[in-house]
């Protein structure tokens, strides 16, 4: 006891944040603190473990099958330690805060510290402190012998920042059975996450058996085709299979138990009044039209959404009734997000009940749908949450917020006094792209990087100190419009949900992507082990265009590691030859392969740029309007870099200006015979993305003095990718002028209607 006080005194006093040998301490989320000693704990097969209290043991399940499973070692219990090759663990949490530990390690025992939370989660730091270390193979006269496995020294007391550390699985647009979902909730565990937010049904299916209804999983459970590719791919294609599933109550109570072994609280997801095609196809009364309606097999927002009447209400009740009984957690997600209200314009109903409690608008009816939706859940015992759209028209007392739309829901929540957790899109949303490189598997659009994913930090700073109390935490989302496969949830979710892992638990005041990054490396032998398919895009070799005076385009390579050797191939990919040294000059159109290699292994996956040059490639450009700060990803020689934006968009192919003109200047060196110009631009009106609506030309000799050369007014044409081209008689000229306009107010009926629209170009073509 007496060295364990002198430990935490060491802990308590060393530097706030003092790093240590990343490889050596590879834990994430980053514990509060840790203090590196020398020497290694052995672990195997004579090492027991002692409890103090006979009940705690059921805290030690996991760790014991992982170790077993991972690295072949059977872990007994013991009553009392044996000499040097014990791991003492003890109910004794005086002074630890809820889900807190204290671990202390050295070559003869380890000491474990905590609430039960608190021992769960000591251990999770245990299994990712263990090193197989194969080299130092004792000598033997006979056959090879075991690797050695052990756990270096050291002092860690740690605790969450957060209460709230969720992660969220679309089970609706997806279905994954009972066993895929428990494996989830092991590596949320494995990150100290401990809300698993179930998005239980949607638009594409009903994923819950609800007794009283049995059509809802029989009906609603099922649909008779999924689209195939992105869904604003056009002409649209489907698959003809009869797909979907549900949990029955009995596998929802399993993976609800499953849970709370792993200190992981369910909130269950049922949305309305909107993303409820799969309820209406079941019962068609709860709508505002007869129907009837299907199962979507598409992706996006539907105009069939609840109706507000009271026998939808009494249906509702009877749900909610059975999912209260299910999961003892106190939050029930009631989504309502998306909710469009074409329907309740059109209904005789609607229009009388919103004159009949006086609400001004459709919104104010939602915000009157969702407060009979609180007071039912309140008098079950429960408190509801809902998307950040429920706040709209004012929110009934006790109902909680998450913050999907970006920050300011949850902030004007916080402000109103009601909890909140953030799940910012652009830091939270996992079906995003996580790499800008060309081989990506499809997903929705988007870009997160896991930089991007470490640097959140869920308290905004515009909160007042009593404010800041009403964030609960962070969550991250992965919704399964694209993630069909198991493995592909996998490699979406890792290793992104480590670094959501160190948003929610580590102090972010303190985090460090660097840091991050090197315990990362080490992490990364423990997902292997565990043959999770990661995403191995921090090993990704990026390409960028750097100035140059050399009349090529210089396109230069880099890794995030310095420690890794690129090597390029020029033309075709079966050999890489080349190790790369300094940026490659580009004089012609064609390809470039790349990769990262460490010790002579490949460990990236074979990057490929297609160059097509023109006149403009490569050339100086200057821009008289910078683009939006969201979307000036390269800068402006992005626009002559002999690339082509792609679609799927990322942030990172395009540049983007909103209410602001594209002008842009280019050099051609010397005075050239040129008789075309082109822009490339994206056609995208889900995420506000217009074409430009005018687009001309000018050109000169001195660069002083410009004539116009070509103009053309355009209409939007629904293509994805745009070509706009301007022909000129043949024109003499060393400087050629570009200026595109973008729409200015976007059409009614679509998203984003009244605002002013995006324009995307990626390249300014001269020929
Ligand atoms: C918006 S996030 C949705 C979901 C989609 C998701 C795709 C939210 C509350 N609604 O229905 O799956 O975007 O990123």
């Amino acid at each position: 006891m007496t060295k364990r006080l002198l430990l935490l005194f060491l802990l308590f006093s060393s530097s706030l944040f003092a790093q240590y040998d990343a490889a050596r301490y590879p834990v994430i989320p980053r514990p509060y603190r840790l203090l590196p000693f020398s020497g290694d704990f052995h672990l195997n097969a004579q090492t027991v473990i002692v409890t103090d209290k006979k009940a705690l043991r059921k805290e030690t399940e996991l760790f014991r099958q992982q170790v077993k499973a991972l690295y072949g070692i059977e872990l007994a219990y013991s009553a009392k330690g044996k000499d040097g090759n014990t791991i003492f663990i003890s109910s004794d949490s005086s002074d630890i805060p809820p889900e807190g530990y204290q671990l202390f390690i050295n070559r003869n025992e380890i000491n474990l510290y905590g609430g039960n939370a608190g021992i769960f989660y000591g251990l999770q730091t245990l299994l990712q402190l263990i090193h197989e270390d194969v080299s130092k193979m004792y000598s033997s006269k006979g056959g090879p012998l075991p690797p050695v496995t052990t756990i270096p020294s050291c002092s860690i007391i740690d605790q969450p920042q957060f209460s709230w550390r969720g992660l969220h699985l679309d089970v609706s647009r997806h279905f994954f059975p009972k066993e895929n979902v428990k494996e989830y909730l092991r590596w949320m565990a494995l990150y100290k996450l401990n809300t698993f937010h179930w998005h239980l049904t949607d638009d594409q299916g009903w994923r819950i058996e609800i007794k009283k209804y049995p059509k809802l999983t029989a009906t609603g459970g099922w649909r008779n085709r999924t689209l195939i590719g992105h869904y604003t791919e056009t002409p649209e294609r489907y698959d003809t299979i009869h797909y979907g599933g549900f949990y029955t109550q009995e596998e929802i109570r399993e993976i609800v138990r499953y849970a709370d072994s792993l200190h992981i609280t369910v909130v269950p997801e049922i949305e309305m009044p909107g993303h409820a095609l799969a309820m209406l196809a079941a019962y068609p009364e709860l709508g505002c039209t007869e129907g009837p309606f299907k199962v979507a097999g598409t992706w996006g927002v539907f105009e069939d959404v609840l109706c507000p009447k009271p026998e939808t209400f009494t249906f509702l009740d009877n749900v909610l009734t059975e999912v209260c009984a299910l999961f003892p957690g106190k939050y029930v997600h009631i989504g309502g997000d998306e909710c469009p209200k074409e329907r309740w314009k059109n209904s005789a109903f609607c229009q009388s009940l919103m004159k009949e409690k006086k609400l001004k608008n459709e919104d104010e009816l939602q915000s009157w749908f969702t407060e009979q939706i609180v007071n039912m859940l309140q008098k079950k015992g429960k408190q509801a949450i809902g998307w950040d759209e429920i706040l709209e028209g004012g929110l009934a007392k006790g109902a909680a917020v998450m913050s999907w739309r970006g920050e300011e829901g949850g902030i004007a929540a916080a402000k109103a006094g009601h909890y909140v957790v953030m799940s910012p899109g652009a830091y939270c949303y996992f079906d995003h792209y996580q790499s800008a490189s060309p081989g990506e598997p499809l997903a929705i659009g988007g870009f997160l990087p896991l930089e991007k994913v470490y640097s959140y930090h869920p308290v905004p700073a515009s909160l007042s100190a009593e404010e800041k109390q009403f964030i609960l935490g962070v969550q991250a989302n992965l919704w399964t419009e694209y993630i069909g496969e198991w493995s592909k949830i996998q490699y979406m979710l890792f290793p992104r949900i480590a670094a959501l892992s160190e948003a929610g638990w580590s102090q972010t005041e303190e985090n460090d992507y660097s840091f991050f990054r090197k315990r990362l490396l080490t992490h990364f032998d423990l997902l292997d082990r565990m043959k999770i398919n990661y995403a191995k895009s921090i090993f990704d070799v990026s390409g960028r265009i750097v100035p140059g005076d050399n009349g090529a385009l210089n396109f230069a390579l880099s890794t995030q590691d310095s420690s890794l050797t690129i090597k390029y191939a020029m033309g075709s990919d079966d050999d890489f030859q080349n190790v790369y040294q300094s940026p490659l000059m580009i004089r012609q159109s064609q390809a470039i392969y790349a990769a990262a290699f460490r010790d002579g292994k490949q460990v990236s996956r074979t990057a490929r740029w297609d160059f097509s040059c023109n006149l403009a490639t490569g050339k100086i450009i200057t821009l008289r309007k910078a683009p939006s700060p969201s979307y000036n990803s390269g800068g402006a020689m992005k626009l002559v870099d002999g690339q082509s934006g792609t679609y799927p968009w990322k942030g990172s192919d395009w540049l983007g200006w909103s209410g602001d003109t594209l002008d842009a200047t280019i050099d051609l060196g010397k005075d050239t015979v040129i008789s075309s110009i082109r822009i490339r631009t994206l056609y995208d009106p889900s995420s506000w993305i217009w074409q430009p609506v005018s687009f001309e030309a000018w050109t000169s000799e001195d660069g002083i003095h410009f004539s116009p050369a070509a103009v053309s007014k355009t209409q939007p044409e629904k293509v994805s990718l745009k070509e706009m081209n301007l022909y000129l008689l043949r024109t003499k000229a060393r400087y050629v002028r570009v200026v595109a306009q973008p729409l200015s107010e976007i059409p009614a009926g679509n998203p984003g209607a009244g605002n002013a629209a995006w324009m995307f170009v990626s390249e300014i073509e001269v020929r």
